[in-house]
């Protein structure tokens, strides 16, 4: 108790020390200024001008220092640029730059060809999209009786993208698309359906009444992705009055919560068809079940895709613009890929240097591992490659901070390369000096991945945490890279393995 008060009292006394002192700080301040102040009134004006502009030049100067030094960087948030909308010369530009660094650009300019040919041909194209077993199928075969398309019972029939000439009322020339259903056994045919849905110009959502969560979320994508979109409730003939027009409310809601387009003719309810087993009986009295198609009623749907073609400059553009977004994903694809596969190179690069460096050595030291040049040569290799911009203070701040975790994994890792490089043969007696070369690489190796990591999680080099994801997974990193660096060491040895 007594000490508690004894610790108040002083810092009381601290206090009012501080008072006295800021105190005369203050008067001892204002008395200079105005010191100064008297002198420059009395004086030539010239020399108050001159003063007060020196003043304004080293208060600028102090704080773009203190701004560059403490607040920063601002990095473009990734997310709201791929948001924004792209244009044929955004993803132009990207696309030769991305090929300039050696990324592998064929998919993402495929797209840009096959719009280009569409472009020309003139033909509007509508997708038939939805689960596997709505009708589709049946759908176009309505439309185009003549047309060869695959209908089953059983789901996922149609296995490819097809395309069926059509030419409506007003005479447009009309492209239909059957692309395999959602949900379907085959791998990949989702995706496959999903693009071709990108491509075209309207998208036909097809149904079987109120949308399944997974048909909920294709819906909402679509329309992200600025689909002119028409939901098609087909098999219609299911219903009766009451409930139909329920399903129709309820889907008309769904489309209004997802953004979408609610004026007329944005659901319809229709009946494709499709056939139907219907049991005959012969003049003789036996009974045989025999295969009939059903009518088809699909007079809404047609009205609904000529209303929707009356602006074809409109759906052309949205078309474009769904598939240069669809470019650029392909682009992302292929970036994500060939940072990877660089990445690697970049970590093993500076691994072998390191390894290298700690055999070179007499007697490796532990003090300054990774803050010299090849940790700030990997670190700043890796965030190029990554777009990320950090000022050299964060990769120096990254580096120290790494380097004091360090210390605690260095016991384990030299502990992992001696048992790693007993496995392999034929190298006799584990040198203490390969050992020490392949901890040291076992660490920069670490290093290397865990930075990947931060990078491609979160798009820029945030010292503290990059430090912290090295110091969680270096345990992890060093046994998974033991065989790897064991390896490199031993190519690396004087007179080798
Ligand atoms: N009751 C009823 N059944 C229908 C209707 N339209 C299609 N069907 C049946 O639904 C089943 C699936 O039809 P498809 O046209 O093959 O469906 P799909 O969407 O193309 O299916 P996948 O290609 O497998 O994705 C078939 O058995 C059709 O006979 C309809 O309007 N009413
Ligand atoms: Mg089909």
């Amino acid at each position: 108790m007594k000490l508690d008060r004894f610790i108040r009292i002083g810092i009381a006394a601290v206090i009012g020390l501080l008072f006295v002192v800021a105190i005369g700080a203050l008067l001892f301040i204002t008395e200079s200024a105005l010191n100064v102040w008297d002198r420059l009134d009395e004086g030539p004006k010239v020399l108050l001008y001159g003063y007060l502009a020196v003043m304004v030049v080293l208060v600028v100067t102090a704080l773009w220092l203190i701004w560059r030094l403490v607040v920063r960087r601002k990095i473009p948030d990734v997310r709201a640029k791929a948001a924004r909308k792209l244009s044929q010369s955004d993803i132009r530009a990207r696309l030769a730059e991305a090929e300039a660094s050696g990324v592998d650009v064929g998919a993402a300019q495929s797209e840009l060809q096959e719009l280009a040919a569409r472009q020309a041909s003139g033909a509007i194209h509508l997708c038939f999209f939805g689960e596997i077993s709505t009708g589709k199928s049946s759908l176009i075969r309505a439309l185009v009786p003549t047309a060869d398309v695959s209908v089953d019972v059983l789901g996922g029939s149609t296995t490819d993208v097809r395309h069926y000439r059509w030419r409506n009322d007003a005479g447009n020339e009309i492209l239909l698309t059957d692309v395999p259903g959602m949900g379907g056994h085959e791998e990949g045919l989702g995706d496959v359906a999903m693009q071709e849905a990108q491509r075209s110009h309207v998208v036909l959502f097809v149904c079987e009444g109120d949308l399944t969560r997974p048909e909920a979320g294709a819906v909402n994508q679509l329309l992200c992705l600025g689909k002119p979109l028409v939901i098609v409730m087909n098999k219609s003939d299911r219903f009766g009055v009451e409930e139909q027009a329920a399903l129709m409310q309820r889907l008309l809601e769904h489309l209004e919560l997802a953004g979408g387009e609610i004026e007329r003719d944005r659901v319809v309810a229709v009946t494709a068809g499709g056939a139907t087993d219907v049991v005959e009986r012969t003049s003789d009295g036996t009974e045989s079940t025999v295969k009939r198609q059903r009518p088809a009623d699909i007079g809404v749907l047609v009205v609904a895709i000529n209303r929707l073609l009356e602006d074809p400059t409109e759906i052309d553009e949205r078309r474009d613009r769904a598939v240069f977004r669809l470019a650029a994903d392909k682009l992302a694809e292929a970036e994500a890929h060939y940072r990877v596969q660089r990445s690697e190179q970049i970590i093993r690069n500076g691994t072998r240097k390191a390894v290298v460096g700690a055999l070179a050595a007499v007697s490796p030291g532990t003090d300054v591992l990774i803050q010299g040049y090849i940790g700030t040569a990997m670190t700043q290799e890796l965030c190029k490659l990554y777009d990320a911009t950090p000022r050299d203070l964060d990769i120096e701040e990254f580096l120290n901070l790494s380097q004091s975790r360090v210390g605690r994994a260095l016991p384990l890792s030299l502990a992992v390369a001696g048992n790693g490089l007993k496995a392999f043969p034929g190298i006799g007696t584990v040198a203490g000096g390969l050992v020490h070369a392949v901890a040291y690489g076992l660490i920069f190796d670490a290093l290397g991945r865990s930075l990947v990591m931060t990078l491609s999680k979160h798009g820029e080099l945030v010292p503290e945490v990059a430090a912290k994801e090295f110091e969680e997974g270096i345990s992890e990193h060093i046994e998974a890279g033991v065989r790897r660096v064991a390896k490199m060491a031993l190519e690396e040895k004087p007179g080798g393995s």
